[in-house]
Parts: C-alpha cells; structure tokens; sequence
C-alpha cells in the first residue's frame, strides 16, 4: 500500500510512542539517564497533528513535555537520545537534559521547564515576523497548569493586540502534577474561553483525534498567516504515565486506575487506526511493521548514545550563557 498522508500521521504517532517507551523503560531499568523526563506517551495525537499543518520554517517552541513536539517537527531522535544521556553528541550538547531540547535545521526552536516561560517567547518570534512581514508562524505547546502562569493572560492580550502570527497549543490532559483541573480553575469555562476573552480566536477540539487536530491547526496557521491574528487550540487530551519519570501512578491516590484506562481505551494511535481502516484494510499490518522498526530503532540510538564522548569538563560552562560553542 502506498503512503498517504493520513497513513503519516499514524506513522509518525507510532515512532514517538514506541521511541518514548523505549526510553521509558531504559530509564527505569538503567538509570542511565540522569536528566528528569516527561513522556507524553497517550498525547501523541497533539504533536503530530499540530506540526503536520507547519512548514519547516515555522518555529516551534514547548515547555517540558517536549520529546513528541520534538519529533514530530523533525527533529533529530539521535540528537534527542545522546541529550538524554548528556552526551556532547546531543542536541544540547548534553548539557539541556530531557527539557531543553532544540533543532533549528527543523525549526524547533527550543523547550523550557519554566512553566509558561516559552509562551512569550513564542510572540517575540511571532512579532518579528509580523514587523518584518515574513510568512512565517510562531507555534508554543503549553499544559493547561502553564496558564495559571500570569504571563499567558499576559501574551493572550499582547498577542491579540498586536494581531501576532502566533499558535497558541494548549495540551489540556487535566492534571497540573497530582492537581486536577477542577481544584484550580473555575468550572464551566474552559481555557479556551479565557483566551477569547482576550481577543485570541480560540477552538476547543478533541486532541486524541489526530485528523480533527490537523484540521483545527491548518485553518489556525491559515488565519495566522493570512495576518487575521492570533490562535489558541486547546486540545483536550491524557497523559499515562506518571507526571515526570517512566512509571505507571495509579497508586499515588490522585487518579484512578478506572481513570487511566478509560483514556487507554480513546488511544490515539488506536483511534486513527480505527478511522482509517475502510479505506486502509491493511493498516493493522502497517501499524505492526512501524512498531517493530521503531522500536529497534529506539533501541539503535540508545547503544549509540552509550558510546558517545561525554562533554569535557572543561568546557563545563560554555554556552551556559549564550550559544554553545
Ligand atoms: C513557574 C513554575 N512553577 C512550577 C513548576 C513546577 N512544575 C513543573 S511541571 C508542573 C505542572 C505542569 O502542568 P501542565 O502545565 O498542565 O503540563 P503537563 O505536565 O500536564 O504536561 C509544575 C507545577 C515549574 N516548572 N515552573
């Protein structure tokens, strides 16, 4: 069977699910990897759904759930895994860890574990592309914890004002660590509804849905593009793991095990898979073959990242406060 994009967008969920569990369990196992990480293992459908509507040259920016966003514009999995590892080979030249990820040659243009910090960033950028006239768009994935940060409300008024070709991608799995929503935010609202009263043209869309969720981006970049402003796409989704680190939770008596598999049941790789198959009998089989291809290459990158040089300590503190050397 030929490829197609639809077909893509499963692909390309399957190689960040599989690489993350790879990780997930070297993590557990080996202790190798001494840098904190927060897998989005369940959420795969918001990363690969939002960047399959951007160009290469539209800058994508997180906070630190940043392995899928990562992947999904394109960036480098070796880079990723020596970064891990610390290794000088990363893409962060070892010195970032899991939250600070970055890849220009693909236009990601970097993660930070401030929460709320990149959402800013991510209007500078879509500024300077409004002053200079570039048809370019900002993209920022955030948490729904990342806008109780006043800097959202903030950039929500600026970016609207300023009518910013910014992507406001607000990844709602309902948990702030062990807070749920409902503990934090007035009920019957939506963070949806708080961008638009901001001025900020905001949808509320299933994130589980891949398809939905590259509808939903490609009219938002459109309209960003075409200089109509702003766009906050609030995707309803649901993390499996624990909060940060490779573990199952359901025993840390904030969420239910009943909880965690209602979600498992709306698995968004599973879902498209579902949608799919009338018109791609074939695609369990595909799912299949991509699953064994990515997890050995999961595993190919994490034996060379083991092999790779350590970053000298000598040059400990280069780049700490500008560019990397
Ligand atoms: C300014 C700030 N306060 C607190 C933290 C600690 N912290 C790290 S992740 C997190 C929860 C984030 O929740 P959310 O934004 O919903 O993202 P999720 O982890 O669910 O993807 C918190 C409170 C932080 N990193 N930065």
């Amino acid at each position: 069977m030929t490829s197609t994009p639809d077909t893509a967008m499963v692909r390309d969920m399957v190689r960040i699910r599989k690489v993350e569990e790879v990780l997930a369990d070297y993590y557990r196992d080996e202790q190798q990897m001494r840098t904190p990480t927060h897998f989005s293992i369940g959420q795969e459908a918001t990363s690969v759904g939002v960047c399959a509507a951007l160009r290469r040259t539209d800058p994508v920016y997180t906070g630190h759930r940043s392995h899928a966003p990562y992947l999904a514009k394109g960036g480098d999995l070796r880079g990723l895994v020596d970064e891990l590892h610390g290794r000088e080979t990363g893409c962060a030249k070892g010195r970032g860890g899991s939250i600070h990820l970055v890849d220009h040659a693909v236009g990601f243009a970097g993660s930070a574990a401030i929460l709320g910090e990149m959402i800013p960033v991510a209007a500078g950028a879509a500024w300077a592309f409004a002053l200079t006239g570039a048809p370019r768009v900002a993209t920022t994935f955030f948490g729904d914890g990342a806008t109780e940060e006043g800097v959202f409300a903030e950039t929500m008024n600026f970016a609207a004002v300023h009518r910013l070709p910014a992507l406001f991608v607000c990844e709602n799995n309902t948990y702030s660590i062990s807070s749920p929503l409902a503990q934090r935010q007035a009920a019957g609202f939506g963070i949806a509804a708080r961008a638009a009263a901001h001025g900020v043209h905001a949808v509320s869309v299933d994130g589980n849905d891949v398809f939905a969720v590259r509808a939903a981006a490609t009219a938002a970049v459109d309209r960003a593009r075409a200089g109509e402003g702003p766009v906050l796409l609030e995707l309803h989704t649901y993390r499996w793991r624990e909060h940060v680190g490779p573990g199952w939770d359901h025993d840390h008596g904030y969420r239910t095990r009943e909880e965690i598999d209602s979600w498992i049941e709306r698995c968004p790789i599973r879902r498209a898979a579902d949608a799919l198959r009338p018109a791609h009998p074939d695609i369990d089989d595909l799912v299949a073959a991509w699953s064994a291809e990515y997890t050995a290459e999961a595993h190919d990158a994490v034996r060379l990242a083991k092999a790779a040089p350590w970053p000298d300590v000598a040059d400990l503190t280069r780049g700490a406060y500008g560019p990397a050397a």
